[in-house]
């Protein structure tokens, strides 16, 4: 095939593209078929760069529709170290939109040059995209510390540059949520280096810490020092240089990929919250002490603390506690604000979102406190999408991906409030509470959610309450839950509604589903296909772990049953 075709995407915006590099690419293995899903494309890294090629294209056209800076990073996140993957980070930080992932699809799976080519060109012209020899595309490149990422990068750059006067920038190793961070602030017109990223966490971390209410008790003693399972990935080595911008915190980062441990392997979020076992590195030595585990690349985070029976078992605290700490500290900021502050004209609404894997006794205890909670299906797309309609939206996954977002009107309302205050009431509650809020805003990532930022704001709310982490996972106890996963012949056969808590296809499941759940008390079960995998899921809870093993086992039989089992 030819190496370097040259032609013309759209004859009335003169928009060629240079080269066509990969030509042995993924879309010609017999069987794959990718997939954009919540996550990006992903597969073992050695049969990717075509499709990183592609998703390059794809960021500079973006860049071009959207005449601002794209981000793409090349990442598989907690899956194991030899597979690698790509994404899409859109002008505000956000995911990719939802409007071009199908292109992003077709992209991905062309079968030849020639179809990849008709297929830019028809969308180069449907979605009239043009280069106006003003301002180019340009994408920022961010990579995690997969051995695979340097050639990966490499047909990413190759990918954007094929369209004219594409700038490809490269940012180095970074997190995911570092890459979504620049993006944003890229496109804000503000300072967008890695430096600037450490430097707004660890200054907005220090305003909340020197606000902490001298009344209450500083931690001491071991309760200042923290132990984080870098999962051997790049989270731990930004932590690193993070913590040396930091005061009042003693971090202590191990599996930060320097003493031969694998990436993802027995380490990191995925592995702690899905096995509820202490990572590698971590035992009896640690019991008492304030652990916490990030994924392989940054966008999750767990705490627990190791139980001290001497075997491996933990206290998981998940994304749900997470979601918990803060919505108690973001409420009680706001009623100071909503109750006290006669000023106040801006009656923040605080909304929290989940998905069907929260924990029903986080949601029982969220809407105990009188919090509004609103549902999603699973994938940060969609809970993001959902927390963006609130002043303040807290949204977060059982697994611990989430963050905290606030809107521009509310930002703009706290910033010309506490200028108003420093002058007329300083060191007032309504102050605090007002450059409390502000410096959240400023800590916790705006795009995506962020491990780091996560952590240090789970930090300064627990010394700002004066809890240990066993006070703060005492906030609820989990009811028992079980996960399945159910091989079947076709897993996009089963259609859901009401944010994946109902089965609306095939006919007749849900009724069957239902008539299992009602024989348990506190039951609760849902089904919903995989986006990452090629399994049907199912999710069960119940007052005791037997019953809720039972109710699992009972419905995944029933999927069985429905969908057939896989035939290869
Ligand atoms: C992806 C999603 C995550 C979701 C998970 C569910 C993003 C960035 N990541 O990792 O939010 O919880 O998929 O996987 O959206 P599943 O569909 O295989 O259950
Ligand atoms: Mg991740």
């Amino acid at each position: 095939m030819n190496k370097n075709l040259s032609f013309s995407v759209h004859p009335l915006t003169s928009c060629p593209l240079k080269s066509f590099p990969y030509t042995s690419d993924i879309s010609s293995l017999p069987g794959v078929k990718l997939s954009y899903g919540t996550a990006g494309f992903r597969a073992d890294a050695s049969i990717l760069s075509s499709t990183v090629y592609r998703v390059g294209i794809l960021a500079a056209l973006r860049s071009l529709k959207t005449q601002s800076v794209i981000g793409l990073m090349i990442t598989a996140s907690h899956n194991k170290v030899s597979d690698n993957g790509v994404k899409i980070a859109d002008p505000s930080g956000g995911m990719l939109s939802q409007n071009w992932e199908p292109f992003a699809d077709t992209l991905a799976n062309a079968p030849t040059p020639q179809d990849l080519i008709q297929l830019i060109e028809e969308f180069v012209k449907k979605e009239d995209i043009s280069f106006n020899g003003v301002r180019p595309a340009e994408v920022l490149l961010g990579r995690d510390t997969r051995p695979s990422g340097d050639a990966l990068l490499k047909a990413a750059k190759e990918g954007i540059t094929s369209i004219v006067g594409a700038v490809a920038t490269d940012m180095g190793i970074l997190t995911t949520p570092q890459l979504h961070w620049m993006v944003r602030a890229r496109n804000k017109g503000m300072k967008a280096s890695e430096q600037d990223y450490f430097e707004q966490l660890s200054s907005s971390f220090r305003c909340l810490m020197d606000l902490i209410p001298s009344e209450k008790s500083k931690f001491n003693g071991t309760n200042d020092r923290l132990v984080v399972d870098g999962a051997n990935g790049v989270g731990g080595i930004k932590l690193e240089a993070l913590q040396k911008l930091l005061s009042g915190l003693i971090i202590e980062v191990r599996n930060d990929g320097e003493n031969g441990g694998v990436l993802n392997e027995g380490v990191g979020a995925d592995f702690v919250q899905k096995e509820k076992v202490v990572p590698y590195g971590f035992g009896s030595k640690d019991v008492g002490i304030r652990c916490a585990s990030l994924d392989g690349d940054a966008d999750r985070l767990v705490y627990f603390s190791v139980l001290p029976e001497g075997s491996s078992r933990i206290a998981l605290v998940d994304g749900d506690k997470i979601l918990s700490l803060f919505a108690l500290f973001i409420r009680e900021q706001l009623s100071i604000l909503n109750e006290q502050d006669l000023k106040n004209s801006h009656q923040a609404h605080l909304g929290i979102v989940q998905t069907a894997y929260a924990n029903g006794a986080s949601t029982n205890y969220l809407k105990q406190l009188g919090l509004e909670v609103n549902f999603t299906p699973t994938g940060v797309k969609y809970l993001h999408e959902k927390a963006a309609e609130f002043d303040i939206g807290i949204y977060f996954e059982a697994n611990g991906h989430g963050t905290i977002l606030f809107s521009e009107s509310l930002v703009g309302w706290l910033e010309a409030r506490t200028k108003e205050l420093s002058s007329k009431s300083k060191g007032s509650e309504v102050e605090k509470a007002a450059l409390r809020l502000l410096a959240v805003s400023k800590l916790i990532n705006q795009a995506v959610g962020d491990a780091l930022s996560g952590l240090l704001l789970v930090e300064v709310i627990l010394q700002h309450m004066g809890w240990s982490i066993h006070r703060w996972n005492e906030l609820y106890h989990d009811l028992p839950s079980r996960q399945l996963k159910v091989k079947v012949a076709d897993r996009t056969a089963v259609i859901t509604a009401n944010a994946e808590t109902v089965v609306v296809s095939p006919p007749g499941l849900q009724e069957v589903v239902n008539a299992e759940i009602v024989k348990y008390p506190q039951g609760r079960c849902f089904v919903r296909p995989s986006g990452t995998e090629d399994v049907v899921r199912v999710y069960a809870e119940a007052s005791t772990q037997e019953a809720a093993d039972s109710l699992a086992n009972s419905v995944a039989k029933l999927v069985d049953q429905f969908l057939g089992s896989k035939t290869s």
